[in-house]
């Protein structure tokens, strides 16, 4: 029993999410999944703007056998704040599949970021979405990118699209590699050619060390489930004109989803129509995962 109730109007993830058709390649990584909890064990945060259900790791790795992907790469949320146990947990019970994006604040200590990185954390994430945290001073988040960069870390990001022009010139002064949650959250409303996605494109074409995540159709969708058909230009785009700064990712168990829990299969075929040759698909699923995140064990 979790000591926490979750939020009244929380949808939680699927409960039998279909087999894909799609069948991913093999080695293909989950490269943005989430693991909530269990609060009892690792209590959400005091300052959390939500409280969801439970997510433990063994519901990931479930996920993961179903969906046929072989390694997760677990983004702390959040709802746990700057206390990166239940990641720690799972990455260190992960049998190696597992990798892991941490959030930290400037009072980390070193010692605490080389026990990160020795449980597998490979980055960590800058949240600029106000509806989730109070984003942190940037000259606090300048001071954490120049702590990571001796470990070799990259730095994730994730805001709105309508905050990206405020935001461009201190996202271009980061140093080392960025990726961008979710395509920076575009209004699939608007076109792919406009000012708005327009301005992303640019990032990632004048700044070579700008990566994307082609994430969360069922969060940008406007027409919605099963096949988010609205999100696949932007998406398609992303991944024709950077295939190799493209990862792709569940998102599950789908935080703060309003209208519906996503069918993490159907989620799956929408790869295959953003990416829609076999060599996309490897650079996309494998070969730029396994480079960000076990370049040890990366071969191209
Ligand atoms: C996501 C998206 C969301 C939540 C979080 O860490 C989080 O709480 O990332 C969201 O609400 O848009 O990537 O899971």
């Amino acid at each position: 029993m979790s000591n926490f109730t979750m939020d009244p109007n929380w949808i939680p993830f699927h409960p039998s999410p279909s087999t894909p058709s799609f069948k991913l390649p093999p080695g293909a990584v989950d490269a943005h999944c989430h693991v909530f909890g269990p609060g009892n064990v690792f209590p959400y945060a005091p300052q959390r703007k939500y409280t969801p259900c439970d997510a433990p790791r063994e519901k990931l790795w479930a996920l993961r056998d179903h969906l046929g992907f072989s390694r997760n790469v677990i983004v702390q949320a959040t709802c746990h704040g700057a206390d990166n146990r239940a990641l720690v947990d799972a990455l260190v019970h992960s049998n190696g599949l597992a990798r892991g994006v941490a959030t930290v604040k400037r009072s980390v200590t070193d010692d605490e970021l080389q026990a990160l990185h020795n449980s597998g954390v490979r980055g960590v994430r800058f949240n600029f979405v106000k509806r989730l945290v109070d984003t942190l001073p940037r000259d606090e988040l300048t001071e954490i990118a120049a702590r990571i960069a001796p470990l070799g870390w990259h730095i994730v990001i994730y805001f709105e699209a309508a905050e990206l022009p405020e935001l461009y010139d201190f996202f271009t002064s980061l140093p080392g590699i960025i990726v961008v949650d979710h395509m920076g959250r575009p209004d699939v409303a608007k076109p792919v050619d406009g000012p708005e996605f327009q301005l992303f494109v640019k990032l990632l074409r004048e700044h070579g060390n700008f990566w994307s995540k082609v994430t969360c159709p069922e969060r940008l969708s406007v027409q919605g489930p099963p096949a988010y058909d609205d999100v696949v230009p932007f998406a398609k785009h992303i991944v024709e004109q950077f295939p190799d700064r493209v990862l792709s990712g569940t998102d599950w168990p789908h935080p703060n989803m309003t209208t519906h829990a996503p069918d993490d299969g159907k989620l799956v075929d929408f790869i295959a129509k953003i990416a829609v040759t076999e060599a996309l698909q490897k650079k996309l699923l494998v070969d730029n995962p396994m480079r960000l995140y076990w370049p040890e064990e990366a071969r191209t």
